[in-house]
């Protein structure tokens, strides 16, 4: 017996790819539904690469009573409405927006990192999936901070496109031809020429001179992996359509060799290490579009600090940060609590 699930926001960059996820990993469903704004209503989206054509329905209108899941891709402001009425139905909401990662009473979950405190979930009847930034990050640590226990993070990002929907990649697309042709670059979704340019900048700028999305890779690291680990971030968008890459120097307790953590890391669940020190032998992030792995790369030493690693890590923002990681947490909340499917 499987499960009756909800994808709600099923238009999306990460509602397209949350079906085609759930379809690849032949995760237990008896019946499934697509639900979404009222502007999409009626519309048909493919379930993966089955073939089965789901129409789409108003998420205004839908009773989420008897449905055992939604993976929710809608954004902080529907998810505001629609996510408190269907955990109150007996629906478990996942979900991708930001709203509720730090609410004490929502478990955060990377299934690699912190599968345990999916128990608390029955509170809200919510889970949320992290930032796609964080996720990537949080997998590459756990094994590092396990085996020497990790003090302070500073991370660069170069985040994808796609990290800003459809638009973005749109944009980036667009104003790539446009400035071939002589036309105009003229932004709109992003605030400077996105193509052939580099944007530090992601997310609304806070008090502190710091913006919104490297304020979420601080304080959802803390929540998911250890809330002593001190994170600086500075976040980039860059003319990439798919795959964020970050730059990781790591300050640690004790001390672990180059060598120690790439043995280390090459065992780590969620983890492809690729690391052979010559030209080619790391990974860029076209090449780890549609896969589910993080993927670390140049594994080094940091002379600088007594205890020091620098690392290269590169996942699909859409998968492991977004789509890939709700289904795990799908089906972690399968094995541990709802026990339905065989
Ligand atoms: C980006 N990381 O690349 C963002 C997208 O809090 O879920 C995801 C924002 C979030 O623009």
């Amino acid at each position: 017996m499987g499960y009756r699930v909800v994808v709600a926001g099923a238009t999306g960059n990460v509602g397209r790819e949350m079906l085609a996820i759930l379809a690849e990993r032949e995760f237990p469903i008896d019946e499934i539904a697509v639900v979404a704004s009222s502007r999409s209503q009626g519309n048909q989206v493919e379930f993966g690469d089955t073939g089965k054509m789901l129409t789409i329905k108003n998420i205004e209108h839908f009773d989420p009573t008897g449905w055992d899941m939604a993976l929710f891709a809608i954004g902080s402001e529907a998810t505001k409405i629609h996510a408190p009425r269907f955990a109150a139905a007996g629906c478990t909401v996942i979900d991708n927006s930001s709203l509720y990662r730090m609410d004490p009473d929502v478990p955060l979950i990377v299934p690699e990192v912190n599968p345990e405190a999916i128990d608390g979930y029955a509170k809200k009847n919510i889970i949320a999936n992290p930032n796609c930034s964080t996720a990537q990050m949080v997998v590459a640590l756990k094994p590092i901070h396990d085996a020497a226990k990790i003090t302070r993070v500073v991370v660069s990002t170069y985040q994808s496109v796609s990290g800003a929907g459809k638009a973005g990649m749109d944009e980036l697309f667009s104003q790539s031809r446009n400035i071939f042709v002589g036309d105009s670059a003229e932004p709109h979704k992003f605030t400077k020429q996105i193509a052939f340019n580099v944007i530090p900048h992601i997310d609304s700028f806070l008090d502190d001179g710091f913006t919104k999305e490297e304020w979420k890779m601080v304080v959802e690291t803390k929540k998911i992996l250890d809330p002593k680990i001190k994170v600086v971030a500075t976040c980039v968008r860059v003319p990439v359509f798919v795959g964020h890459s970050e730059a990781i120097t790591i300050e640690m307790e004790n001390e672990l060799s180059a060598t120690d953590a790439q043995k280390i890391l090459r065992e780590a669940p969620g983890i492809m290490l690729i690391d052979k020190r010559e030209d080619g032998g790391y990974i860029t992030p076209v090449e780890c579009v549609g896969d589910f792995a993080t993927f670390v790369s140049r594994v080094r030493e940091d002379p600088t600090v007594e205890n020091g690693l620098v690392l290269w890590c590169v996942s699909d923002n859409l998968r492991k940060g977004a789509a890939l990681n709700a289904v795990q947490i799908a089906e972690l909340l399968g094995r541990r609590h709802l026990k339905k499917a065989a």
